[in-house]
């Protein structure tokens, strides 16, 4: 836990001309309706969706937590997404603008723009190719790492629409991470791009899933998107080009969608944990696109006539929910970008909300904590009063970031809020919603439960923790966009999530209620650490170096960082014959850099003869993390420490003692 800010619990900042303004009262009593009747009140919502038949039932919950949302419906989620437009004036909006990165006196030198005819034209070819070239259809995974091109969502909605599930890897992913996605997805096909920009460079993607495919067994077929005009090797038999496979498909190519069950699998995300592999998170379709379908509404007030934006990569859940299926359902015109949002100059970001005229903008604190370093002169080069509605997301937001992003881009008057949720959770959990009820702000808050969710902060044994003080977060009731299981492992799913507390889910997240009711969620309570909003799980990080000959054992974790809000320090144990040097240091963190994807830099490596343990043999994390950021361990009375206060207290000396020998002699 990094979150080491001082907040105010008292503060009450309110948009301004907001007409859903709500007092916390008026909202608590409508949730707490809500939440009572959680099943009629979520009926009502999938109610607004097309499907090709209804429901049997509403919650099937004969097997928990193995729950069924609209069991016997049948829907698809590219139909949705594409054939319910075109069938109405929608048919010539915008669905989404595209840029690329490279860019010319200041302007992206290709702009896309698909409008839903396009982007249903699209994807029903690429269904026809996939199914009629590669015989893709129900029960087959198609494997995506792609760049953030218009071909990544078109992909994800052609499987879709095959009834397939598809496997998103992020492209800042390595050969040895997509390997293992893909060996446990058992995916047969792989689509890929010849490379990515990304500041300045080109990402030699082609290469990487090489590498990967060496150490797969499923992949048989590989199609290549061009992006960049980068020579890539193509092998016979296996790796075909995207325009040469899509030569010969008609515009006019029709697939139908398939009619899926509502608790059928859309989609496969693989997400870091406590210990042990990435676990792969699977969604439904019914229960994930009623959730989207509800927060697009609630959270971002989403109106025809608006230009939305979501900063994020697809290859994370949030561009999953809120870049594809979310926007796309409601039907509305959306931005995707490629780069990043400081590259070429600090400006990119604010010049693509002028561009486009972004009126709903969804961001995260790391890239505000960027801008702010940046300095206020490159937003205040561009008009975003566009913006009339904001959110974050991916970690706790820090009140200064939450009040910089407030004035410079909100004016101090628009609907700002830090929304909570993870790739479990299919879509948002706890927000704002002004699309609803608008309740007060106070920066750095997550808000309240959103409509339906019966989300609390528990103590160590379940029971609801008092106002302000810090407990465990869980989620009482089902809510549709829950997981159906973790991939073929659903023993993992009950003991992961539905053990260390009854008849509830655990976040893995440590958060405080104020008195208000009002939530904080502070940061992770496992061995999870997020760096710049991305996920990543310290295990990896110590399996990756366990890689290297010379490291026998080690522990990582997370340091608060000024942009990225943590960053991943190692500490480590060498082999005999092994020594501290400066270039053993680089080495290693290139092998993690390598094993698990650029995503994963090391800050620092830290060489230790021996690392805190508990008598069962566990890392205290909490002394070790101590020593990294050169702060006593503190309250020893905290909730997940096994270890006695003495042993805390000699393992922290000690440990303290070698960094100082480390630093004296290097
Ligand atoms: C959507 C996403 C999930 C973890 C989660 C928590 C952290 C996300 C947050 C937040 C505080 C917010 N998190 N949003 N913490 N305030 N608004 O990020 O999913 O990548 O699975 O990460 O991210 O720690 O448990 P995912």
């Amino acid at each position: 836990m990094t979150v080491d800010w001082s907040i105010s619990f008292d503060e009450k900042i309110m948009p301004k001309d907001l007409p859903n303004a709500a007092t916390v009262e008026d909202y608590i009593k409508f949730h707490k309706t809500s939440v009572k009747g959680y099943r009629e009140f979520w009926a009502k919502l999938a109610g607004e969706l097309d499907w090709f038949r209804k429901w049997d039932k509403v919650l099937d919950d004969s097997n928990p937590p193995f729950y069924k949302w609209f069991a016997g419906g049948e829907l698809n989620a590219s139909y949705l997404c594409l054939d319910r437009h075109v069938k109405t004036e929608r048919k010539n909006k915008v669905a989404i603008i595209w840029e690329g990165e490279p860019m010319e006196n200041g302007k992206p030198k290709e702009v896309r723009k698909l409008t839903y005819s396009d982007l249903y034209r699209e994807v029903n070819r690429v269904a026809y190719m996939l199914k009629n070239k590669y015989g893709v259809g129900k029960g087959d995974v198609v494997g995506i790492y792609l760049p953030m091109i218009p071909e990544l969502p078109i992909f994800m909605l052609a499987a879709a629409r095959l009834g397939a599930m598809f496997c998103v890897v992020f492209s800042g992913f390595s050969a040895d991470a997509i390997a293992e996605r893909m060996n446990d997805a058992e995916a047969k096909i792989l689509i890929t791009a010849d490379g990515a920009w990304r500041g300045g460079k080109v990402l030699d993607l082609k290469s990487i899933v090489d590498q990967a495919l060496e150490k797969t067994k499923t992949v048989k077929s590989v199609v290549v998107v061009n992006r960049t005009n980068n020579k890539v090797s193509m092998k016979g038999g296996r790796d075909g080009t995207f325009e040469e496979l899509m030569k010969g498909i008609p515009a006019n190519a029709h697939v139908e969608p398939e009619r899926v069950k509502s608790e059928s699998p859309l989609y496969v995300l693989y997400t870091s944990g406590t210990t042990g592999k990435p676990k792969g998170q699977v969604h439904d379709v019914g229960g994930y696109m009623t959730l989207l379908h509800a927060t697009m509404k609630w959270v971002f007030d989403i109106k025809d006539q608006d230009v939305y934006w979501c900063m994020a990569d697809i290859g994370w859940v949030t561009g999953h929910s809120y870049i594809v299926f979310g926007p796309l359902m409601e039907g509305a015109t959306e931005v995707m970008y490629e780069g990043l949002p400081v590259f070429p100059e600090q400006n990119r970001w604010a010049s693509i909300i002028e561009r486009y005229g972004v009126n709903i903008f969804y961001t995260s604190p790391t890239a505000i904590r960027g801008w702010i370093k940046g300095g206020e002169q490159w937003v205040k080069m561009h008009d975003t009063s566009t913006v009339r509605l904001m959110h974050s997301v991916g970690e706790p937001i820090n009140p200064e970031a939450f009040r910089w992003l407030f004035k410079h881009v909100g004016r101090e008057t628009v609907p700002f809020g830090s929304t909570w949720w993870m790739t479990e959770t299919g879509g948002i959990m706890i927000s704002h919603t002004p699309g609803l009820m608008m309740v007060p702000m106070k920066a750095g808050t997550n808000g309240l439960p959103i409509p339906g969710i019966d989300a609390e902060v528990v103590d160590e044994s379940g029971k609801p923790q008092k106002a302000s003080e810090r407990g465990f977060l869980v989620i009482r009731n089902p809510w549709p966009g829950m997981p159906l299981t973790i991939f073929k492992d659903p023993d993992r799913y009950k003991e992961v999530y539905f053990s260390k507390f009854p008849n509830a889910f655990y976040a893995g997240d440590y958060a405080v209620r104020d008195p208000d009711g009002y939530f904080w969620v502070l940061g992770r309570a496992d061995e999870v650490i997020k760096v710049a909003g991305h996920r990543l799980g310290t295990y990896e990080l110590e399996s990756a170096l366990m890689q290297h000959k010379s490291v026998a054992e080690s522990a990582v974790v997370g340091v608060p960082d000024d942009i990225k809000g943590e960053i991943p320090v190692a500490f480590v144990i060498l082999r005999q014959g092994f020594k501290p040097s400066e270039e053993l240091k680089a080495e290693l963190k290139d092998t993690v850099r390598k094993a698990v994807g650029p995503v994963a830099s090391l800050k620092d490596v830290i060489f230790v003869s021996k690392l805190p343990k508990t008598r069962s043999a566990k890392i205290m994390r909490r002394v070790v993390k101590a020593v990294a950021i050169g702060k006593p361990p503190g309250d020893t009375t905290t909730l997940d420490d096994e270890a006695s206060v003495e042993e805390v207290k000699s393992a922290y000396a000690q440990l303290s003692g070698e960094l100082e020998k480390g630093r004296k002699k290097p």
